[in-house]
């Protein structure tokens, strides 16, 4: 199989993928957008692996930019990564680098768990207000540069709507 990039739209709860991502906060138990329709779709299953998580790794949350996983429950996928993207509004002069973090991190554990496809939702550009133009190139070289490494790969940037989608295809023709 060859590396490769599929800008598609969807939910993520439905992907037949090996790890789905989780756009998740350092509780890790569970919130709104994307990580709410995890934990609905995925069921307790993933509640407890995640108080498994924090009691025995990350006691006081993780952090963000860091990447955990767990099973996905219910839903299709093997294994759910959780990752906490930046706030925009507090993350000053590091929000690009922590962002990247998440791509980055997601990446490596789903390898680590021999994954050969894994799905990301748009980290931190729903609630927690990152600019989504911006995101779309931050996402999408990090992604670039872990393939370019070596590593084989099906990576799939799932949108919620088409309005987000065509956002994230523009902002890679302008940069
Ligand atoms: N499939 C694909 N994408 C989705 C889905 C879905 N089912 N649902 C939402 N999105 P957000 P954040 C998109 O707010 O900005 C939570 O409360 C959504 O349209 O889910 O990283 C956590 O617990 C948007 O483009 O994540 C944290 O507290 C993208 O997913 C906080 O929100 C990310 O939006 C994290 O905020």
């Amino acid at each position: 199989m060859r590396p490769s990039i599929i800008i598609k739209t969807g939910d993520i709860t439905k992907e037949k993928a090996c790890a789905i991502v989780n756009a998740a906060n350092s509780s890790l138990m569970g919130g709104g957008g994307v990580d709410g329709a995890i934990h609905r779709a995925g069921g307790s299953q993933i509640l407890e692996a995640c108080r498994i998580i924090r009691k025995e790794q990350y006691p006081d949350g993780l952090p963000t930019g860091e990447a955990v996983a767990t099973t996905a429950g219910k839903m299709p996928a093997e294994y759910v990564i959780h990752t906490v993207g930046p706030i925009y509004h507090q993350c000053d002069g590091k929000c690009a680098a922590l962002l990247a973090s998440c791509y980055t991190h997601s990446l490596k554990k789903a390898a680590q768990l021999g994954c050969r496809e894994i799905a990301f939702p748009a980290i931190s550009t729903g609630i927690y207000g990152y600019p989504k133009e911006e995101a779309a190139k931050i996402a999408y070289e990090a992604v670039k540069c872990f393939l370019d490494d070596g590593h084989t790969m099906e990576v799939r940037f799932v949108f919620h709507n088409s309005d987000d989608k065509e956002i994230f295809e523009k902002a890679l023709q302008h940069s």
